[in-house]
Order: structure tokens, then C-alpha cells, then sequence
């Protein structure tokens, strides 16, 4: 038997071992924590390879395809990649490791970005800070430094020696000193396009993506809140006035002075809410909010896509009452994470009240699906007319760019961006009235303020986004002046075999395009003028905002009102005879879509 003693010694023992596991156990929660830590990194790494290189990859052939004399026309896919960089917030206290380097290759490193197609647009600053974080790396003879296709986290610039650069086996090039390599995959989220080979031994400069990133994103942000600051000194006088002898003067206040004048803010807002809108919007709501999917019909499909599709149902207790029911499957919104842009979908969308926008009345979701309750638009797609007509005359494009025009205008006085604009996702209503749909990259950005996800639809991106600068509303702006172009010739002004060609093609500039003779004078002007490279000298995005597009004179004599009113007669008249006429959509197959097994349950999408 064990004496007192020899008790408390085990127990002091046990202790002891208890403590040690508690340590372990800490230890090991930590390794738990940073090991999650790398799976969520490698998680949005693998979104964005998903996300971006296999739409650019269907698009590449798409396009190869549509070059085909005779081939049909297909739809082109938007693409989206978030940064990977911090948090906006944290950028600006980020220090970035600075490695010391002759005043030669510091050159050498400027001269090489100045005379890269991609990188030459940025700022001063930037290029600047990329040369003092750029480090030196060293390859042997015949030593592969990127493997094409590979994931890729460093951009070069060459110092020393030879590499060669081929694809899909074929040679493409050889390069030598002075020359950037690698900044593709970094610019655009993509995986490497090419394999880059060493023929003698090389010296090279190197920076990583994020270090790239946090310089791309922190430089727009300081010249930003430097911007804001200085424009938000109202209160300082500019020069003295001194009266010469005695002077009379009549003065007014800065209230009364903002009020008679009608101050810029709000001005937009205010034309969009009154309080009989709001009273119909709310019934409507209280309607929509009693309604139960087995309440509904399926008619016809109207469209399919990767996402789901989207029916014409009706109310069975009204079957006069129609509407377009897109429905998503949850498996695919989780397996491309797209929670984010379907939630921002539905949020933007149901709390967008204008003509020029289709209503998302309510949703609902099953196990299996999400569902959106929306207007049903009988008059078909824009792009299906574009491609049975070739394009459209002059006027005919007007009342589309119009309609386009005015829910811009709504959108943007909310502090929304659009992001995606293009023919397939404009869509005629009964009337003929074009209306935004699909929301999915739309996003609530505020006031002055910029956002920096990479996303669109290649032919249609404006230059900031390409050049990762971060962009703003006057992004769209760039794309109503693509719309234009498309919709008045068939094709977009700036369109490559691959999507990096199309990049290369809209970063040299709406003046390199040969407007062809189909695009009248005035046309041609608005449009160059909506393509500025320069977002901040884009129509549409100066003080008068969007007056400026509406009065210039293109425009001129058109009936904004009667547009608003809806008493213009539009320039194409579909012929719908009955709310479930869907004679103006394609068909489509019959849903052979297997339902997935119902392993949903340890996860869910918030809508
Ligand atoms: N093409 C690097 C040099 C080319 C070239 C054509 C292409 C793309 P990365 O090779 O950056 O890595 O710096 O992707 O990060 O003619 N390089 N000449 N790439 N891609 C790349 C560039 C460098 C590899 C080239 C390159 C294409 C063709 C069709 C997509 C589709």
C-alpha cells in the first residue's frame, strides 16, 4: 500500500504530464490555426485559377472559333479575381523590404518596365518602389525558370543573359537583358502562359506578387485620400479680396447660397424616391412576400448557362402573371465561391427600382437551389438581335445606349458599380425597352472610393482594371463607349484570339482603332470620349456626371423625358401576343440536369 507520501508524489506526477499535454495541445491548436490559415490561402488561390483561367481558356476558343467564317456567335463569359493582397485598411502600414542595388540596374529595372506593354502605364512612384523591392535571383544554363501553366508568384526583369520562351512547345522568343518577364500571371490572376528557359547563365531581378500588389493598391489609395482631403476644404478662401476704396456689397450665406443654387449632393437622389413609388413598391412587396414556390408554373426556358437556368413561370392562381424564375444551383455557386456575388446580386438587384432595370421581386431556395423571382422581359436578349441583324443603324443604337444611360445613372447614385456590361446582358422588355440584367459583379462601392477586383468581360474591361490601378464608376462609362462600338458595327473595338492579346489591344488606346465608316461623326466623338484611358477624363465621370453624356450631341434631340416616361416608341418593336410567348428567346434543351445527392447539409448559402 502507498503511503501518503507516494501519493502525492504520483499526483505531483500526474500534474505534471497533464501540463505537458496542455502544452502539447496548445502547440498543436497553433500548427491547427496556421495550417488553416494556408488552406484558406490556397483556397482563393484556386478560386481565382477556377474563376479566371478556365472562362479565359473557353473564351480563347470561343473566339478562335468565332473568326470561322460562318460560325455561330457565342456568348462570352465574365471573368472576376480578387486580390489577394491585405486588407485595403492595412496596405498603408505595410513596410516593403527594400534591397539596395547600382544606380545601373536600377536603371536598367526602369528602362525594362517602361518598355513592357502591361507595366509602362504605371505611375512613376510605383515603378520607382517596384525597382527598390526587386531582388536579385541567379539561374544556371538550361535551367527552366516558369513552367507554362504553372501557378506563378514572381515577376522578372532581366539583367544578364539569354532565356528562351515558348508555349505549348513551340518557340515564341528569345529575350535578353533589360527585358520584364513574368507579369502576366501577376497582372491578370492567371496562370503562366508560357515556359521561360534559360540558354546561358542569367541574372535577374525578382519581386513577389504580394509585394506587387500591396505597390499597385496602396499608391491609388494615397493619392486618393490626398485627393479627398483637398477637395474637402470648403472652407478655406483661395485669395484675398481687398476692397480698392468703399465697396457695397450684397452677401449671401453658404446655406441659403447651397440651397438657392441646389448643392451637387443629392441632386441625383432625389429624382428616384418619392413617397407613391415607395407606397407601390411596398404592396408589391407584401404580394410577393406570401407567395410559395409550388405557387408557380414552369412554362418554357428562357436561358442556360453554367449557373442554372432561367424559366418563364406563372402564378397558377393568375396565369396571366409571368415572370422570369433564374434559378442556380448551390453546388456551383459553392464550388466557383461565388456566395459573395450572389448575395451582392440579390441585395443590388432587389433594391434597384428603375425602367431600366429588371425587378428581382423576392427568392426563395430549396435544398438543392437558389431561386430569383424576376420581371420576365419577353422581348429577348439584346445579343440575340445583334446577331440575327449583323448591328444597328445609328438611332437604334441611340435608344439602347439611353436606356443603358439611365440605369447608369440610377446605379451610380447609389454608389454602385455595374461592372459587366455587354449586349448578353441587356434584355428587351414587351415594348421593346432594354433593361441591365445579371448583377453578379455589380458591386456597392460609395462615394469616391475605388475597388480593385479584377473582373469583366475581357473585350469590355477598361485599362484601369487591367492595369490593376483600382477603378471606380467611370469604368462603366468605358464600357457604354464599347457597347456603342458593338452595337453600331457587330464587334467590340478592341478584340484579340486570347484574352491577353485583347488587354495588350484596349492598354494602346481607342485611338489606334480605325473607326469604320458605319459609325457616323458624332457617334465616333462620343465614343472616343467615353474611351479616355484616363477614367477621370471619361464623359459621364466629370462635374455634370452623366448630363454631359446626355447632352452631347449625338444625343442631340433625343427625348430623355419620353424615354422616362416610357412613351418614346423604341427602334425595335418585338412581337410578343401573350405573357408566355417566349417566341423572341432561343430554344434550349429540356432540363437533363441530374440532381446532385443531397450532401448539402453541413453547409449552406446565406439568401
Ligand atoms: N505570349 C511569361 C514573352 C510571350 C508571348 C503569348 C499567350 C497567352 P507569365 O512569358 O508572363 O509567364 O512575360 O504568363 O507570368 O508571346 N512572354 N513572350 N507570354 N503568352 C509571360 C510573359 C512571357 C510566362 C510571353 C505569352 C501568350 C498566348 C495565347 C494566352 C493565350
Amino acid at each position: 500500500m502507498g503511503t501518503l507520501r507516494d501519493l502525492q508524489y504520483a499526483l505531483q506526477e500526474k500534474i505534471e504530464e497533464l501540463r505537458q499535454r496542455d502544452a502539447l495541445i496548445d502547440e498543436l491548436e497553433l500548427e491547427l490555426d496556421q495550417k488553416d490559415e494556408l488552406i484558406q490561402k490556397l483556397q482563393n488561390e484556386l478560386d481565382k485559377y477556377r474563376s479566371v483561367i478556365r472562362p479565359a481558356t473557353q473564351q480563347a476558343q470561343q473566339q478562335s472559333a468565332g473568326t470561322l467564317q460562318g460560325e455561330q456567335r457565342t456568348k462570352r463569359q465574365a471573368i472576376s479575381a480578387e486580390p489577394t493582397a491585405f486588407d485595403i485598411q492595412d496596405l498603408s502600414h505595410v513596410t516593403l523590404p527594400f534591397y539596395p542595388k547600382s544606380p545601373q540596374s536600377k536603371e536598367l529595372i526602369k528602362e525594362a518596365i517602361l518598355d513592357n506593354d502591361f507595366m509602362k502605364n504605371l505611375e512613376l512612384s510605383q515603378i520607382q518602389e517596384i525597382v527598390d523591392c526587386m531582388y536579385p535571383v541567379e539561374y544556371g544554363k538550361d535551367s527552366c525558370i516558369i513552367k507554362e501553366g504553372d501557378v506563378g508568384s514572381l515577376v522578372y526583369v532581366m539583367e544578364d543573359g539569354k532565356v528562351e520562351v515558348t508555349k505549348e512547345g513551340v518557340k515564341l522568343c528569345t529575350m535578353g537583358p533589360g527585358k520584364v518577364f513574368g507579369e502576366l500571371a501577376i497582372l491578370y490572376n492567371c496562370t503562366r502562359t508560357a515556359t521561360v528557359k534559360t540558354l546561358v547563365n542569367v541574372k535577374l531581378w525578382a519581386i513577389d506578387r504580394q509585394c506587387f500588389q500591396t505597390i499597385m493598391m496602396r499608391t491609388g489609395l494615397i493619392k486618393h485620400t490626398e485627393y479627398m482631403e483637398f477637395l474637402k476644404r470648403e472652407d478655406v478662401r483661395t485669395a484675398n479680396v481687398i476692397a480698392a476704396e468703399a465697396v457695397t456689397c450684397l452677401v449671401i450665406d453658404r446655406d441659403s447660397f447651397k440651397h438657392l443654387i441646389g448643392g451637387l449632393d443629392d441632386v441625383s437622389n432625389k429624382a428616384y424616391e418619392d413617397a407613391e413609388a415607395k407606397a407601390k413598391y411596398e404592396a408589391e412587396a407584401a404580394f410577393f412576400a406570401n407567395l410559395k414556390l409550388s405557387d408557380f408554373n414552369i412554362i418554357d426556358t428562357l436561358g442556360v448557362g453554367g449557373f442554372g437556368r432561367v424559366e418563364l413561370v406563372q402564378l397558377k392562381s393568375e396565369e396571366s402573371k409571368t415572370f422570369a424564375m433564374k434559378i442556380l444551383k448551390k453546388r456551383h455557386i459553392v464550388d466557383t465561391r461565388q456566395q459573395e456575388h450572389i448575395r451582392s446580386e440579390k441585395q443590388i438587384m432587389q433594391s434597384a427600382h428603375s425602367d431600366f432595370i429588371v425587378r428581382l421581386y423576392r427568392t426563395f431556395k430549396d435544398s438543392k437551389y437558389l431561386y430569383m423571382l424576376m420581371e420576365a422581359c419577353l422581348g429577348g436578349e439584346l445579343w440575340t438581335i445583334l446577331r440575327d441583324r449583323g448591328s444597328f443603324e445609328d438611332s437604334t443604337t441611340r435608344f439602347y445606349t439611353a436606356c443603358v444611360v439611365e440605369a447608369f445613372a440610377y446605379l451610380h447614385s447609389k454608389g454602385i458599380i455595374y461592372r459587366d456590361l455587354k449586349p448578353e446582358n441587356l434584355i428587351l422588355d414587351h415594348r421593346g425597352y432594354a433593361k441591365l440584367v445579371d448583377f453578379g459583379f455589380a458591386k456597392k462601392i460609395g462615394f469616391g472610393k475605388k475597388t480593385w477586383t479584377f473582373c469583366g468581360t475581357p473585350e469590355y474591361v477598361a485599362p484601369e482594371i487591367i492595369l490593376n490601378k483600382g477603378h471606380d464608376i467611370s469604368a462603366d462609362y468605358w464600357s457604354l463607349g464599347i457597347l456603342m462600338y458593338e452595337l453600331l458595327t457587330g464587334s467590340p473595338p478592341f478584340s484579340g484570339p486570347d484574352p491577353m492579346k485583347t488587354y495588350n489591344i484596349i492598354l494602346r488606346g481607342i485611338d489606334m482603332i480605325e473607326f469604320p465608316k458605319k459609325i457616323a461623326k458624332n457617334a465616333a466623338n462620343l465614343i472616343k470620349k467615353l474611351c479616355r484611358d484616363n477614367p477621370s477624363e471619361r464623359l459621364g465621370n466629370l462635374k455634370n456626371g452623366v448630363k454631359d453624356i446626355q447632352k452631347h450631341k449625338w444625343f442631340e434631340g433625343f427625348n430623355w423625358e419620353g424615354l422616362r416616361k416610357g412613351t418614346l416608341t423604341p427602334p425595335i418593336i418585338p412581337s410578343v401576343a401573350s405573357p408566355t410567348d417566349t417566341s423572341n428567346f432561343d430554344s434550349f434543351p429540356e432540363d437533363s440536369d441530374e440532381p446532385p445527392p443531397d450532401d448539402n447539409s453541413g453547409w449552406d448559402i446565406d439568401f
